[in-house]
């Protein structure tokens, strides 16, 4: 008997929609000449889209529950909206730091020409009116979120198991059909496959690896992890689509992939995930208690990797997106990374890449300061060649540079600890799409083309690997 799977869905109309205005065209081209502003944007951003401010520990609470709307447990977005700001001059970045601070708005993503902000509902009028005061232009990119999270996963998906799994990459599945595919894999390929817990998360999940590996001695060896942040449902749909495009192809895939012993942990953060599902599609952290006393949960494990653990763009108030933790490595999810890359010290590990989103980055060491490791030429030439590949196959352009100074200070990652105490030759932040049409609301139908071309990406990763 066939069986199927349906996924719940409300629909929550639309409440307001704002003036759209549009910039001109002089306004555009002289954001994108102004390239002194980018320092000003990766100071906003640093506290925004999980990002701390360098200097001064950000204000945001990350509760969402308690200033959005709640049913039954789960946050709802209805009426909040996504925003596009543009003209970006340092006055105009202190009126959106000033909203933030308020709770107004919290911050997305951006680049040199334009910041998303998400704008909380019941300060849309206020936010609009701030925003006129100042002069700064906006356009509303989602009217409504609750709708865009309500429409981003097919309800309607017939999931049939007969192939002894339930994964497919046509929706953003809970994290047990993730591990019933791996455990799948392990079965059916047991000359390629090995699924292995390699730790457990804070509320007791299992974190699951899977090696792929031809069992040639003279393999080199890449990490690959997805899901650090628990929002970036693209970052786990793509780790899964680039095992089952190896796994099933295998004697197809080039000489530098098969010679490769892969590493692969496609949901880092279990506990956040499975919390972006039931509970609040935008959490970002674990699901950590926080501070004394645990105030506010979470910890962001992307601040919590133990090199430059601490400094610019990493929070010690528990309260914030960007919050390190109490130490370096302090939570299980982090600890299970370090733990097992240092216990199997006989790998020849060369690569270690780890998949995020948005903004379509490919971003290498360093991350905790504006500053570059001794070969990082090596690390520009593959990041070009990896984002050549993705045109190549029809995908966009992603922009490529060193984390800090593309994005902007944040230490504690897991790229810079792979690169500086790990001694990983190749270490990546990549940073999957879209640009800021959906942002981390991204629909699942973008799960496919962005798998193609993140599966072009860790072929050259491979070629790397093999040749260092
Ligand atoms: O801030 C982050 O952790 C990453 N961006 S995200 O929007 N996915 O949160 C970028 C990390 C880049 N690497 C380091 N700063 N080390
Ligand atoms: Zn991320």
């Amino acid at each position: 008997m066939k069986k199927t799977r349906r996924y719940r869905s409300s629909r929550t109309g639309s409440r307001l929609i704002l003036t759209y205005i549009k910039p001109s065209p002089a306004i555009r081209s002289h954001l994108n000449i102004e390239m002194k502003c980018l320092t000003f944007v990766c100071l906003l951003l640093a506290v925004g889209r999980g990002r701390a401010r360098p200097e001064a520990p950000s204000s945001n609470a990350t509760d969402a529950a308690e200033d959005q709307g709640e049913v039954q447990g789960r946050v709802l977005y209805n009426g909040s909206q996504l925003w596009k700001t543009f003209d970006i001059t340092k006055e105009k970045i202190s009126v959106l730091a000033e909203l933030r601070d308020e709770k107004d708005i919290s911050m997305w993503g951006g680049n040199t020409t334009s910041i998303d902000i998400l704008v909380k509902a019941d300060s849309v009028d206020k936010v609009k009116e701030r925003l006129t005061e100042n002069n700064i232009q906006f356009e509303v990119v989602i009217d409504d979120l609750q709708r865009a999270i309500d429409e981003e996963n097919p309800t309607d998906l017939e999931l049939d198991d007969r192939r002894g799994h339930r994964l497919t990459w046509q929706a953003y599945h809970r994290l047990p059909d993730i591990h019933g595919y791996l455990d799948y894999l392990a079965q059916t390929y047991p000359q390629l496959c090995t699924v292995q817990t390699i730790g457990q998360s804070v509320q007791g999940k299992a974190i699951k690896l899977l090696r792929i590996s031809n069992g040639n001695p003279g393999n080199k060896a890449v990490w690959v992890d997805g899901g650090i942040h628990a929002r970036e449902w693209i970052s786990p749909a793509t780790v899964t689509f680039i095992i089952n495009q190896f796994v099933s192809n295998f004697e197809n895939e080039p000489a530098a992939v098969r010679n490769i012993d892969w590493y692969i942990t496609p949901v880092l953060n279990p506990d956040g995930y499975e919390y972006s599902h039931t509970t609040d599609r935008l959490w970002r952290k674990n699901r950590g208690r926080g501070g004394i006393g645990g105030t506010c949960a979470g910890v962001d494990l992307n601040r919590n990797f133990g090199y430059k653990w601490g400094g610019r763009g990493a929070s010690r108030n528990p309260c914030t997106e960007t919050y390190g933790g109490s130490g370096p490595f302090s939570e299980p999810e982090t600890s299970a990374v370090r733990n097992f890359i240092q216990s199997n010290s006989g790998a020849n590990w060369k690569a270690y890449v780890s998949f995020h989103s948005y903004g379509q980055y490919i971003l290498y060491p360093w991350g905790y300061d504006r500053v570059v490791p001794p070969d990082y030429k090596d690390l520009e030439n593959v990041a070009r060649r990896i984002a050549s590949a993705i045109q190549r196959a029809g995908g966009p352009h992603y922009t490529i540079g060193p984390a800090a100074n593309t994005l902007y200070p944040a230490s504690g990652g897991s790229d810079d600890w792979a690169k500086g105490m790990a001694k990983f030759k190749y270490s990546y932040t990549i940073e999957l799409r879209d640009n800021g049409r959906y942002g981390f609301v991204l629909p699942a139908a973008y799960i496919q083309p962005t798998g193609t071309e993140a599966l072009e990406a860790i072929r050259v990763v491979a070629e790397a690997a093999s040749a260092a």
